[in-house]
Formats: structure tokens, C-alpha cells, sequence
């Protein structure tokens, strides 16, 4: 196929309840929205993840588009592609900026199985029917912390994850434990410790949680290495796996027992499927973050966990988590824990240009 048109679109999404994690605050989110159309006229969609500021990785939207604009866009429109996992390798002659690379592919992968007339799930190899979901609670006063876990178990969600930082961590997760002796709980800390908290992060193994995420530096594999030898909780990688590479170099130094796939943070769908085999191969559980996106990133990673080794519950929460009124068609619901899996083309989400077109602040079009 071949791309002739790209779109970009900076939206701004308000959140419906600020999210604070070790590393700030958001209350609205910035979401860029990459659209690509191919000769015969058929769409794809992606999105970019990144946020306005670079406190989770180091990508913000504003680079995403930069490198969109200048290197990405052209290095797609160079030549046809014929699958989409064509792609990683074409990108890889550009370092690193992940967020970007994943945003345009993922528009491609959509494309890709619209015209084979697919599902983006069964264009993977994906083949559950439905997929498992958790929810990610951020830091707030421990009542509404409490009142949000009830909620949220009511809803049928099938596990919690709780933010952690130094001076919210034991204390908070004992009395949840407290309030909540069953049900199943993790934290993540978004790498706010070092290994000085050492004695810390080993309390936390007396209140049977199913891992700690994150807890040391973003680049990090050897300090937790260390740490996982220290640790009874299993430790889950999600900043500081970038790349099969990275995955394969954290199994090996046995740096962590889990690993969390995102698609934006590994750039892409083919390098999240490659992650995901060689997991499987070694036994290491995998389920997929979330990272507060908007409907078209939630469909793409309710595709990938489709995936036979996506084990544990996901991040992707239903769209009501997060917004008033999400900007696909339907919103992502779920149901006892469970979120249904499109059977429809793509990504199995129609995109709502009436929900787009009021939160867009800023769109260019970029032709072959
Ligand atoms: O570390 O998983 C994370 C949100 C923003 C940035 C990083 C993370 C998160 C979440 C929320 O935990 C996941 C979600 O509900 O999308
Ligand atoms: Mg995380």
C-alpha cells in the first residue's frame, strides 16, 4: 500500500478527575491523533501518547510532532509498505523517540487490517474474545483514595494499582490492605526511589501485593537486579523497557519477574508483539499499561492484549474512567472486568470527527 496523506491532530482532552502520580499532577491530556489514508482513500488511526511534559519518558507531544513532521512522515511516504512490521526497521535508522514512531505505525497497522479486511486483533495473532481489565488509581487523600478503590470494585474491575512515592507508600498500602484484605493490589511508583529506600520497598512484602512497578530509575536494569534479589514481591518493568533489546538484557539480569508492555513506550505494535514472544518463551507474565489515552490508543492495547501470553489484567480502563465523552464510537465499556473485543475492521472503533473536531487546537496535512 501507499500512504498519500498524513494528518495530524493536537486535541486536548480534560480529564474528568486530576491524575497525580510520583511525577506530577495532570488535569487535562494532550492527544495527537495521526490519521492515514492510503490510495484507494481508506483511513487508519493512531495516537501518540506522549505528555505535554517529558516526566515519564522523555518524549513530550511536542517532540512527537517534530519528529512526525521532519523524519517519520517522509521516511513513510519514501516507499510502499507491504506490512506494517516493515515499519520498525525502516524507523530504526532514527534513535530512540518511541512515542512517535508507535503513533504513525499504529495508523498503519489500522489501515493494514481494514484492507485485509481484519481485525487489528486478528491481524496480530490475537485471539481472545475479551480481554481482562484493572484500574490505575492516582495519589489523593486517603478517604477518596478508599471511596475510589469501592467504586471501582463495584465496577468489576479486577485488580487495583495504587501510586506510590516516598512518603505515600507503606502506611497508605497498609491501610488499604486493611480496607481491601482480598482483593488483588499492586503499586507503582513511576521510578521515584533509589536503592537507599532499600528497607522501604522490602516492607511493602508483607502486604502480599501482586508487584511493585517501577520503583527504581526510568534506564535502569542493574539497580533492580539487585533490588528483585532482595525483594519477595515480584518486580514490574515498565519505564526502563523500551525494546525487545531492553527486555531480553532485564530477563537475563533478572532485573524484574513481570513486564508491563505499553505500545507507544516500545514504538509499536511489532516491537510490543516481539516483547510479548520472547516473555512467553521465558516465562515472564506480561500485561499491558495504559497510559490515560484516548479511545484510539485504548483500542490498539484492547488489540494487543489479545495476545495468547497477555496474562494479568490490563490498565486499560473503560472510557468513563477518564473523560466526559471519549472520541470513538462506541465508548470502551466494561463489564464485570471483562471489555468485550471488537469484531469489527481495525482497530473496531469508528472515530467520532464531531468529538475530535471541538477538542482539536492544532491540525496539518502532509502529502506524498
Ligand atoms: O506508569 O503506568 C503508568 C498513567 C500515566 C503515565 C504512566 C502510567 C499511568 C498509569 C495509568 O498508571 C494507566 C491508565 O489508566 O491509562
Ligand atoms: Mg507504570
Amino acid at each position: 500500500m501507499h500512504i498519500d496523506t498524513v494528518i495530524l491532530r493536537h486535541l486536548e482532552m480534560e480529564l474528568k478527575s486530576p491524575f497525580t502520580t510520583s511525577f506530577g499532577t495532570m488535569k487535562t491530556r494532550p492527544v495527537l491523533l495521526v490519521e492515514a489514508i492510503d490510495e484507494n482513500g481508506e483511513r487508519g488511526w493512531g495516537e501518540g501518547v506522549a505528555f505535554s511534559a517529558p516526566w515519564y519518558t522523555e518524549e513530550t507531544l511536542e517532540t512527537t510532532w517534530h519528529m512526525l513532521e521532519h523524519f517519520l512522515i517522509p521516511l513513510l511516504f519514501q516507499e510502499p509498505v507491504y506490512h506494517p512490521d516493515e515499519l520498525h526497521a525502516r524507523f530504526s535508522m532514527i534513535r530512540r523517540n518511541y512515542m512517535a514512531k508507535a503513533a504513525l505505525e499504529g495508523a498503519v497497522w489500522d489501515l493494514f487490517a481494514k484492507r485485509r479486511r481484519m481485525s487489528l486483533s486478528a491481524a496480530l495473532g490475537g485471539e481472545k474474545q475479551e480481554v481482562e481489565v484493572g484500574i490505575s488509581i492516582g495519589i489523593q487523600p486517603i478517604t477518596n483514595l478508599l471511596k475510589r478503590m469501592e467504586q471501582a470494585l463495584a465496577e468489576g474491575y479486577r485488580r487495583v494499582k495504587i501510586k506510590i512515592k516516598p512518603g505515600w507508600d507503606v502506611d497508605v498500602v497498609r491501610v488499604v490492605r486493611q480496607h481491601f484484605p482480598n482483593v488483588p493490589l499492586m503499586v507503582d511508583a513511576n521510578s521515584a526511589y533509589s536503592l537507599h529506600d532499600i528497607d522501604r520497598l522490602q516492607a511493602l512484602d508483607d502486604y502480599e501485593l501482586l508487584m511493585i512497578e517501577q520503583p527504581l530509575a526510568v534506564d535502569d536494569i542493574v539497580d533492580h537486579a539487585k533490588l528483585q534479589a532482595k525483594l519477595n514481591t515480584p518486580i514490574c518493568l515498565d519505564e526502563s523497557i523500551c525494546s525487545y533489546e531492553d527486555a531480553k538484557r532485564a530477563i537475563e539480569l533478572q532485573s524484574c519477574r513481570i513486564i508491563n508492555i505499553k505500545i507507544g513506550r516500545v514504538g509499536g505494535l511489532t516491537e510490543a508483539k516481539r516483547i510479548h514472544d520472547l516473555c512467553q518463551k521465558h516465562h515472564i507474565p506480561v500485561w499491558c499499561g495504559g497510559m490515560l489515552e484516548g479511545g484510539v490508543g485504548r483500542a490498539h492495547s484492547i488489540a494487543l492484549a489479545t495476545l495468547p501470553h497477555f496474562s494479568l489484567p490490563s490498565d486499560t480502563a473503560a472510557s468513563a474512567n477518564y473523560w466526559d465523552r471519549d472520541f470513538i464510537d462506541p465508548e470502551v465499556t466494561v463489564h464485570h472486568g471483562r471489555i468485550f473485543v471488537s469484531k469489527q475492521l481495525g482497530i473496531g472503533y469508528e472515530v467520532n470527527m464531531k468529538e475530535v473536531e471541538r477538542r482539536v487546537v492544532r491540525s496539518k496535512v502532509y502529502n506524498r
